[in-house]
């Protein structure tokens, strides 16, 4: 496992899960806050990302002063705890304001609340002090195309992001595409997208992304080509590593938990391209299986860094110079052995 390395681990309060989904209730209790951040510690992660209502719960019954208070009182428990929060991301998705969008709602009156809970986000980022909000866009697409207009919806994400980025001149906005789920079809379901709705705002250094791999799976993509791509334009803001089994529901299983050598690709292109050489942190979105104990409430965090690392030493002790020699003979299926050898340690 590699010890020594500059990479910074962070997760978010829903990581550490209580086992529901569509079809059972919770199988865990739920826990405090505190006692989340307190684990965080303990498994000596680096930093936490937020939700606005992580940050400050039942957002949307306080005041702006009673918002600004409750995060700077939680900026001070951070400190206190010596974490850092990575990001603040709006949780568009909840809400009854919500229910058909947020910035592409065909309702005025909910893309005015889904706007302004935005720029109440980036005032907590200020409070927080991360210039990062990650926007998921979890609800901007639709069941049913007909029922709204595609070229109008691309106008109105890209007001809102104009609005964002006047609200303040240093956030940046980093998109997390998903192709799908909750919704039929996402309005931007990959990174191409996402980098090229920046274009057209009105500050397009600061809008960049996110990449989830299960996201980029769910796609159909490999997450370490779009890793490649993002970097290639210094873009990659943020890090969502996890694992999906092929194309079904949103599975965020542990770090390499599904295809070990896709992980070892994400890994390769993170090092290739010099991930967290400005500030950036690995985070982990993954959930603990419905399955899980109590005991056991932790063990997917730490074992999605604990595979990080081993992959890590694996990509820094790959045989590049046999790889480079096989690539120039076109021999692609010694290529292919020499990957599984070394991932097998054999
Ligand atoms: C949803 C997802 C979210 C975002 C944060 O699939 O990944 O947890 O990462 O809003
Ligand atoms: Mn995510």
């Amino acid at each position: 496992m590699a010890k020594r390395h500059d990479y910074k681990f962070c997760f978010g309060p829903w990581n550490i899960s209580e086992g529901q989904d569509p079809y059972g209730p919770p199988t865990r209790p739920s826990q405090t806050f505190d006692w989340k951040l307190d684990q965080l510690k303990k498994l000596g992660f680096d930093a936490m990302m937020f939700h606005d209502d992580d940050a400050v719960p039942d957002i949307d019954g306080k005041s702006d002063a009673q918002i600004r208070k409750e995060a700077r009182e939680l900026k001070k428990r951070l400190d206190d705890s010596g974490i850092t929060a990575e990001m603040v991301a709006p949780r568009l998705w909840f809400s009854p304001m919500t229910i058909d969008g947020a910035y592409t709602s065909n309702d005025p009156k909910c893309r005015k609340y889904a706007i302004e809970r935005s720029l109440r986000s980036i005032d907590i980022a200020n409070d927080l002090e991360t210039d990062i909000l990650v926007l998921w866009l979890a609800r901007e697409g639709t069941y049913l195309r007909e029922s709204k207009n595609g070229r109008r919806s691309v106008e109105l994400l890209v007001e809102a992001f104009d609005k964002m980025l006047a609200h303040d001149k240093t956030i940046r906005l980093a998109i997390e595409p998903k192709p799908n789920e909750p919704m039929d079809h996402a309005y931007l379901p990959t990174i191409g997208h996402a980098l090229a709705i920046a274009q057209l705002t009105r500050d397009p250094n600061r809008v960049g992304c996110l990449i989830e791999s299960a996201h980029a799976i769910l796609a159909g993509l490999d997450p370490a080509d779009e890793i490649d791509f993002a970097m290639a334009f210094g873009k990659l803001w943020s890090l969502h590593l996890n694992d999906q089994n092929g194309l079904k529901f949103d599975q965020d299983k542990p770090f390499g938990s599904s295809n070990l050598r896709v992980a070892f690709n994400q890994v390769r292109a993170l090092e290739r391209n010099g991930y967290g050489k400005h500030g950036e942190y690995v985070c982990f979105d993954v959930h603990p299986f419905r399955t899980t104990k109590v005991d056991h409430w932790l063990a997917h965090l730490d074992n999605s860094r604990r595979t990080f690392l081993h992959l890590l030493q694996k990509a820094r002790t790959f045989d590049e110079k046999e790889a480079q020699q096989l690539i120039n003979d076109r021999n692609y299926a010694a290529l292919d052995q020499l990957v599984l050898h070394h991932l097998m340690g054999c």
